[in-house]
């Protein structure tokens, strides 16, 4: 048994020398950690997993941020790496073709992307991409997006110069070594087992790629990916790719993609390289992929390339030849199903498990994010944490309910038929459901509400029932018509919910927002050190307060209820939430999260008071129940806890209460609300309002990346009253450079989603985090990161290509005297 290590320098281990290990190596040593060893159960340099066999396509434009600035990140480091004196990167460019108008139309939004995230590229003519890529049909392309710093990332030979430079600074390499067994001590990790030896670690990384289960399995972590073969396949010698390129010439025009067909492209010489997203799902259990030996034993090039389905590939072979009508004399010559990981969402799984302290995670990461995924982990082990925002990536953002092996495979199996699809920003994955549903469903299912899915929750977005109210007014009900993208997962109906909790009383469902309960003596001073605010008021109180990291950034806003002198309700956000406090908790305090087991409903707007008042003994009057005041009552026949907050902007209350009595009180409410004109109203009016009201949402308008005062929240820290995790940081800041700004479109009938480019003086600035119609504004609102501009200040927001004049406007938007809430 090794012993639990204390010394104070980090003896790391990382597990996988493919690409991502490899890469971690490298910028942990860089980094200053020289004890690191990397132990591969293949031989080096090219030990059989998903890396060796990488085509290394490198489109670096993603919806995502995060991932964005990982694959710029890999394309900087790779360009400057050499192998045997060649680069491992070629930059020929990519070109992704539309043949249908709806690419082309999301083609359109993905250079909104590019231009936010500060990738180069343009929108090109079919002549343009017949020019680039002399092989395609040009009759069948409506137009193609050409990005000149995308191109093709050699795998292999980069995992081999970045070893070699880890290696340099002291790092260790052990090829053909297994890894068998995970030690751990008291909750953390001590010492990696393999074949052939056993190696003392405080810090284990897993970088195993696919087999990530299985690995985590041995350390008592479950690994959310689920591994799936992939065809690739490689033609014979084309005389059209042998005159362009010759034998010294891997590739010379752009890597492509025919996403209508689920299809991509790159040159090998004078042969095609094609791979297909359009075969039927084809799940490998990583418990049973053979070793390398045995693998070679029986014919496979490599543990993780399986035979190639020919009845696979036959659609997709007609469809490159229907686009390359060269390739109709052509065949193929090689291929194979090459295994790597999908995850529920698509997004890697990174960082220190919450079941086993210094067991890390790196895993299912393309080679495009490679770079940038190991200095973000790297920077996380050896500073505490990373440059970038981490969120999406992180290994705790699934739900309890959304871990399940089943839950694991179903999605991942869908996130590779929908890899290449046109996808809404709202739009739903369509198994397994419903999952979660709140006590209410039953009632909202009577009301027509329109389910969309978030965090495994069936949340309604509007309500048909509310139909009759759309014209009800029609001075205030004029709803500009939309485009046929904005419109999805939209109705006018939207609109009446959002008059109606303006003008009236309406009823949401706020379960899926997530509950904490801290309790403990050491429970007060607890949160007054991890948080902002004062949280350490009275009973009775309620405070609306951050977490930050060590380096001030934002980790998350809450709502931190005191109940008792040693028991708080806290509203939070992401699950990491709770492993962030679990993490800084001393033993004296006790957190729980209680959201499956209770329910709220919130009652908003301004007859909020003349609903609630009658079905209460305790006085509901603004005298007796403040404003962020809480109280634990009764409704009718049920008990709850009462929260006067509103994320609105209304006058009005969250009810709480346990799951059992949830029904009881929807009915209760709704029976007392017939005669205020009543509404169950949905999210999307939900979003409206608070973005009239300015109210940001951890996540999507700001992260760990921003501090408190760039958020606009600078409100809700108080360094008047003693120390708390972040507080130093604050201190040290330099002055603002960035700010979430409030933009109102200047034309009412138009409307952007969230992510568009934002130019000021014609030149990309800054980029939209969310954005909705303002109903009562008669504006759609957006929020964007710019540099400070003064309120007044024209700029534009792109919108699939065209651009929306908007301009700063002054906060907050709505009810400045806050007089709709404070009465
Ligand atoms: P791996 O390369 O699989 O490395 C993990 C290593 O861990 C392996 O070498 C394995 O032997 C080792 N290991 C596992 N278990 C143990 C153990 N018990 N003990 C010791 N060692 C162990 N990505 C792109 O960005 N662009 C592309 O164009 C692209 N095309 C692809 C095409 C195909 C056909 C395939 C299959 C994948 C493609 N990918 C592409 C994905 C990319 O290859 C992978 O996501 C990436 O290589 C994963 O790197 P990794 O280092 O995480 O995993
Ligand atoms: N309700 C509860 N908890 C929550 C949320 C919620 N926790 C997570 C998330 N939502 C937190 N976000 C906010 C954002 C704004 C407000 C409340 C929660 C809010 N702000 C007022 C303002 O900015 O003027 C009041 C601030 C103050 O007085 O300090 O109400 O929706 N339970």
């Amino acid at each position: 048994m090794t012993s639990a290590p204390q010394s104070d320098s980090p003896k790391v281990v990382v597990i996988g020398a493919g690409i991502v290990g490899c890469s971690l190596a490298d910028e942990l040593t860089a980094r200053g950690l020289h004890d690191v060893t990397v132990l591969e159960q293949g031989p080096l340099p090219a030990p059989g997993g998903s890396t060796s066999h990488a085509p290394g396509l490198v489109f670096q434009t993603n919806p995502s941020r995060t991932l964005t600035a990982f694959a710029r990140y890999t394309v900087e480091k790779f360009s400057a790496l050499e192998a045997d004196g060649r680069s491992c990167f070629t930059p020929v460019g990519g070109l992704e073709l539309a043949t249908t108008p709806g690419r082309w139309a999301d083609l359109h939004r993905k250079a909104g992307w590019a231009a936010s995230w500060g990738v180069r590229g343009e929108l090109v003519t079919p002549a343009r991409c017949k020019e680039l890529w002399p092989l395609v049909d040009e009759s069948m392309i409506l137009g193609g997006f050409h990005t000149p710093n995308d191109g093709l990332a050699h795998a292999v030979p980069a995992a081999l110069a970045q070893l070699r430079r880890a290696q340099g600074r002291g790092a260790r390499f052990l090829d053909r070594h297994t890894v068998t067994g995970i030690e751990q001590q008291d909750g953390r990790v001590t010492a990696v087992v393999t074949d052939r030896g056993t190696f003392p670690a405080t810090h284990v990384v897993s970088a195993a790629g696919f087999w990530g289960p299985v690995i985590g399995r041995m350390a008592g972590v479950e690994v959310p990916l689920l591994p799936l073969a992939h065809q690739y396949a490689r033609t014979g010698p084309l005389p059209e790719l042998a005159a362009a390129n010759g034998p010294r010439i891997e590739a010379s025009k752009p890597i492509l993609r025919f996403q209508d067909r689920d299809l991509y492209f790159r040159e090998h010489n004078d042969r095609l390289g094609i791979g297909s997203y359009a075969h039927r799902p084809l799940p490998v259990d990583p418990f049973a992929v053979l070793p390398y030996d045995e693998a070679r034993a029986r014919d496979l090039d490599m543990p993780s390339s399986f035979p190639f389905t020919e009845e696979d590939w036959a659609p997709s072979w007609e469809d490159a030849r229907s686009l390359m009508p060269a390739l109709r004399d052509a065949a193929v010559d090689d291929g194979f199903n090459g295994v790597f990981s999908f995850t529920p969402d698509g997004m890697p799984v990174l960082g220190e498990s919450r079941a086993l302290r210094g067991f890390w995670l790196a895993e299912a990461v393309w080679v495009t994010h490679s770079a940038g995924v190991a200095r973000a982990v790297a920077e996380s082990i050896v500073d505490g944490h990373a440059s970038l925002d981490l969120h999406e990536c992180d290994v705790h953002r699934f739900e309890e309910a959304q871990r399940s092996p089943a839950y694991v495979h179903d999605r991942g199996a869908q996130q590779f038929i929908e890899v290449y699809d046109v996808l809404h920003p709202l739009q739903p994955m369509e198994q397994p459901r419903p999952l979660r549903v709140s006590p209410f469903h039953a009632r909202q299912q009577e009301l027509g509400a329109y389910f969309l899915e978030g965090g495994g929750w069936e949340r309604p977005h509007w309500y048909e029932a509310n139909a009759p109210l759309v014209g009800e007014n029609s001075e205030s009900t004029k709803v500009p018509a939309r485009d046929a993208w904005s419109a999805r997962y939209w109705s006018p109906v939207v609109a009446a919910e959002a008059r109606a909790t303006r003008e009236r009383v309406a009823l949401y469902d706020m379960t899926p927002l997530r509950r904490l309960e801290v309790t403990g003596p050491g429970a007060p001073a607890f949160l007054q050190h991890m948080t902002t605010n004062n949280v350490a008021k009275k009973p009775g109180a309620v405070t609306y307060t951050l977490l930050l990291d060590e380096k001030g950034g934002v980790r998350s806003d809450l709502t931190v209820a005191r109940l008792a002198p040693e028991r708080f309700q806290v509203g939070a956000n992401s699950p990491a939430d709770q492993v962030w406090l679990e993490r800084h908790a001393p033993d004296d305090v006790h957190i729980r999260d209680i959201t499956s087991g209770t329910c709220c409903i919130g009652v908003w707007g301004p007859l909020a008071r003349a609903l609630v008042q009658p079905l209460t003994r305790d006085d509901f009057s603004h005298e007796a129940f403040g404003y962020f005041r809480a109280k634990e009552t009764y409704i009718g026949h049920v008990p709850v806890t009462a929260l006067r907050v509103s994320y609105v902007g209304e006058l009005g209350w969250e009810l709480y209460t346990t799951a059992d009595l949830g029904l009881r009180l929807w009915d209760t409410l709704w029976a007392a609300g017939q005669e205020l004109g009543v509404v169950a109203a949905g999210r999307s009016a939900f979003n409206s309002l608070r973005l009239e009201k300015g109210y940001r949402a951890w996540g999507v308008d700001m992260t760990e990346e921003h501090s408190p005062y760039e958020a606009g929240l600078g409100f809700a820290v108080r360094l008047d009253r003693g120390d708390f995790l972040g507080r130093a940081a604050l201190e040290q800041l330099p002055p603002v450079a960035r700010r979430l700004t409030p933009l109102l479109l200047d034309d009412p009938a138009a409307v952007v989603l969230g992510k568009e480019p934002v130019y000021v003086g014609g030149v990309p600035s800054g980029y939209v985090t969310s954005a909705a119609y303002g109903y009562t504004l008669g504006r759609c609102v957006a929020y964007a990161w710019l540099p400070p501009l003064p309120a007044g200040t024209d700029v534009e927001v792109e919108y699939f290509g065209e651009k929306v004049p908007a301009t700063v406007a002054e906060e907050p938007l709505f009810d400045p005297k806050m007089t709709r809430i404070r009465r």
